[in-house]
């Protein structure tokens, strides 16, 4: 029994999608599946557009989301059978579709953890990098085959994934085709986490339930103001730091938690335990 069996479909709209499965638990966290095995979760403009109108009309109560890819492999990244069709101009709105569609998940309402096994590839790996937490279990191996197909990344690659790995590892995958395994991409940077084989999902929604029943406004300030802050220069970053600790500060939900570890009704910070 996994922990992600307590999931009920998300009703309304998000019910009638064809290539993603929408469900929710009692804790406020919604999951989103890519549902195209057979393809190997390959992005087509379907599975984007679902995905984006997914995001935006996450039902109200939801406070962090999962992603994740059905089948052995997470996310063999764009539909390569889409390509051959488009013109230059076609290119660029695509490009872009994916950009509103992923920013939707970095800047949305709510934190995305993803989880992931198996093909982490090109688009795959550009929509990984716009989650908040990267979940890999020991089968997951990433890649940016962009080079070899003779295309560049399009969805926010060049962007999101230097920030993690950066340019150099990026620009090495991108040349030379180079395959990170799961341990080598842990400590590259791109993903926080690595698991046993079939783990991730359930370290995922563990994760999301965690942050689920954090406080709204912390969640927004690291969603919105971390990353804003990290791109600015220090004095303008320190100024914005210190609003946004205010707002956060000020509300309700900071004071009942600060009373709340001051008469010992909240847990410690406790040390990792020694493996
Ligand atoms: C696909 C795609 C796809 C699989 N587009 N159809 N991405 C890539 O260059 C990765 C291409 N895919 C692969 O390298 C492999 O498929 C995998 C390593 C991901 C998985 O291998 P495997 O052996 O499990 O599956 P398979 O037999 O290769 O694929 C099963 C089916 O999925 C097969 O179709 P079928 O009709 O013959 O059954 C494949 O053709 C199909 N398939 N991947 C279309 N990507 C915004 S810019 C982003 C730019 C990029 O993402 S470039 C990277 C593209």
């Amino acid at each position: 029994m996994t922990d992600s069996s307590s999931f009920a479909p998300v009703e309304g709209p998000l019910s009638q999608l064809g290539l993603l499965r929408a469900t929710q638990d009692g804790h406020g966290v919604m999951h989103l599946s890519l549902a195209r095995p057979a393809k190997r979760n390959a992005l087509n403009d379907a599975l984007i557009a679902e995905l984006h109108m997914a995001l935006a009309g996450a039902p109200a109560d939801v406070r962090a989301i999962v992603v994740s890819g059905e089948g052995e492999h997470f996310c063999a990244g764009l539909d390569l059978s889409d390509l051959s069709e488009r013109s230059v101009a076609e290119g660029v709105l695509h490009s872009r579709s994916w950009h509103a569609a992923f920013d939707q998940l970095q800047f949305g309402r709510a934190p995305v953890v993803v989880a992931l096994q198996g093909a982490v590839v090109g688009g795959g790996f550009e929509l990984a990098a716009s989650a908040h937490i990267r979940v890999a279990d020991r089968t997951a191996f990433f890649a940016l085959p962009e080079g070899q197909r003779g295309i560049f990344v399009g969805g926010g690659g060049s962007a999101r994934i230097p920030r993690l790995i950066g340019v150099a590892r990026m620009s090495d995958m991108m040349l030379t085709g180079r395959v990170l395994g799961a341990e080598e991409a842990l400590a590259a940077g791109c993903c926080s986490y690595v698991t046993e084989p079939g783990a991730a999902l359930d370290k995922a929604i563990e994760l999301a339930r965690r942050i689920a029943a954090n406080a709204p406004l912390s969640n927004f300030a690291v969603m919105h103001a971390l990353p804003r802050i990290a791109d600015m220069a220090q004095g303008e970053g320190l100024f914005v730091e210190s609003l946004m600790a205010a707002i956060a500060q000020g509300d309700e939900a900071a004071k009942q938690r600060i009373r709340d570890f001051l008469d010992k009704r909240a847990a410690k910070v406790e040390r990792p335990q020694q493996s």
